[in-house]
């Protein structure tokens, strides 16, 4: 009889291409404690959404290579977009540490979706919020808070990754308008953005930000395919053919490259975070499958070479949720340096990535199927180990921070 029940679940599941979501959150060293009644709402509302709206289709639309654009308003409710942008503002209002639990969240569901509510939160509504004036916030921020608006943020051109301050986009000042041109490309939600967090560069040569709208003539957003990572996340270009931009549309309160980076230190502190999250995931499959998959007549998890990937695993995580939770209280309290955040950016997504392979080898051939969701995160953390500033660009940020000299050119 229950061999009947599980197999008609199993074939409902597979028809309906739904899987369980099994997920209990690891928590070693007790960190609950450090967290409030609000943080812990906040926490349990997103993981039981992703358990809800996410896990039983991510997979689906990863292979199918497709946002799940239907997630959007999920991803608005649980407050992602926005999650310490002021209330008036249509954001969630909450403080640094509720940030980063709900970026951790998502990421456990997938990298991909994080990576949306990141571009929208950090990269998009942080510098409206931040370096535009009144009437660009309200203008923007409530319709990005509700997700009826999606942006996305132009840093990155074909020739200039690592080194943005390269960059060639270009706006002249017309009298009554700027006219943009130029290219940037690796750009998250590009193909349906509503609008677009752009830097360019004036006629003496300073960054500023401009907010292009779809619709202005001569801007285009054409998708990137055959990506190997980040499937379930919409990638493209942001092309700029002698685009109208009305003036008002500049952001006027901050301009020079440390604009698009302070926008990449609220970003990358949320990586830190959602990397924990993809880490927890792969970790917790990895311990249910040792314990139910038996060779040799044991349970591979009684073999000393898969403790051993297991006890490094819950370590490394446990640190690495120190280190979000301490970088989380700082930057509340405005003392976080930008070095402090790439340490954790790096740490934290290259443990998950070490996390995420050794999990996949301990499932054998069933790591490479997605029935399991460990490839995926893999896969996907290649993307974060690279974008908001690659590894080795963090390494050389913290070389710089303790020694004072610059490696980098
Ligand atoms: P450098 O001379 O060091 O600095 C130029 C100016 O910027 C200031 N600054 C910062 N300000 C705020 N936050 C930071 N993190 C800052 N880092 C530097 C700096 O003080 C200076 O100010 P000022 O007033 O003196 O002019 O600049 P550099 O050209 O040597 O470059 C430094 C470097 C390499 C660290 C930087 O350019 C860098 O971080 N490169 C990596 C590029 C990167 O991260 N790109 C990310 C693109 S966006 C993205 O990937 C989104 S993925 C989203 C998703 O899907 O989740
Ligand atoms: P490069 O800068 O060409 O680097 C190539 C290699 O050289 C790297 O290993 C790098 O570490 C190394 N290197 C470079 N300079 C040095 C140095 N001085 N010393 C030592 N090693 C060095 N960008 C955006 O603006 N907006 C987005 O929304 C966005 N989304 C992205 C989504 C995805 C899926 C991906 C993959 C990228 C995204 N990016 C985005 C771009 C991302 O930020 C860049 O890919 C990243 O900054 C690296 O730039 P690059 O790819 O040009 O590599």
């Amino acid at each position: 009889m229950l061999g009947t029940i599980s197999y008609i679940n199993s074939l409902f599941l597979t028809q309906t291409k739904m899987k369980p979501d099994l997920f209990e959150a690891p928590d070693y060293y007790n960190l609950d404690e450090l967290l409030t009644e609000e943080h812990k709402l906040v926490r349990d509302a997103a993981r039981e959404w992703v358990k809800r709206d996410v896990s039983p289709i991510i997979e689906e639309y990863a292979q199918k290579a497709e946002f799940p654009k239907q997630i959007v308003k999920g991803l608005a409710d649980i407050g992602a977009f926005g999650p310490y942008i002021p209330v008036e503002y249509g954001g969630a209002g909450l403080d640094q540490i509720g940030y980063g639990l709900i970026m951790q969240e998502i990421e456990r569901g997938d990298s991909g979706v994080r990576s949306t509510a990141s571009v929208q939160s950090s990269l998009v509504m942080y510098p409206i919020w931040k370096y535009g004036n009144e009437a660009q916030r309200q203008k923007y921020l409530p319709k990005l808070a509700s997700g009826e608006w999606i942006g996305s943020f132009g840093l990155t051109e074909p020739d200039h990754g690592s080194n943005p301050s390269g960059m060639t986009t270009n706006f002249k000042d017309m009298g009554d308008h700027y006219l943009l041109n130029g290219a940037k490309m690796w750009i998250s939600n590009s193909p349906f953005c509503n609008i677009a967090v752009v830097w360019a560069k004036n006629e003496e040569g300073r960054i500023h930000g401009l907010i292009v709208e779809r619709g202005m003539e001569g801007f285009t957003t054409p998708e990137t395919h055959n990506k190997w990572s980040l499937r379930a996340s919409a990638t493209g270009e942001l092309i700029f053919d002698n685009v109208k931009v009305p003036k008002e549309n500049l952001l006027p309160n901050k301009s020079g490259l440390g604009a698009p980076l302070g926008c990449l230190d609220s970003a990358r502190f949320g990586i830190a975070w959602g990397a924990i999250g993809a880490a927890m995931d792969c970790y917790d499959t990895a311990l249910r499958y040792s314990k139910e998959r038996m060779q040799f007549g044991k349970p591979i998890g009684q073999f000393q070479l898969q403790q051993k990937k297991l006890a490094e695993m819950i370590t490394e995580i446990t640190k690495a949720q120190l280190l979000a939770w301490r970088l989380g209280v700082m930057r509340e309290n405005g003392t976080a340096t930008s070095a402090q955040i790439s340490m954790a950016k790096r740490n934290n997504v290259d443990m998950a990535l070490t996390i995420a392979r050794d999990a996949r080898q301990m499932l054998g051939g069933m790591g490479i199927s997605g029935e399991y969701s460990i490839m995926r995160h893999m896969m996907n953390l290649e993307s974060v180990v690279t974008y908001e500033g690659t590894h080795d660009i963090h390494l050389l940020i913290t070389g710089l921070d303790v020694t004072g000299l610059n490696a980098f050119k």
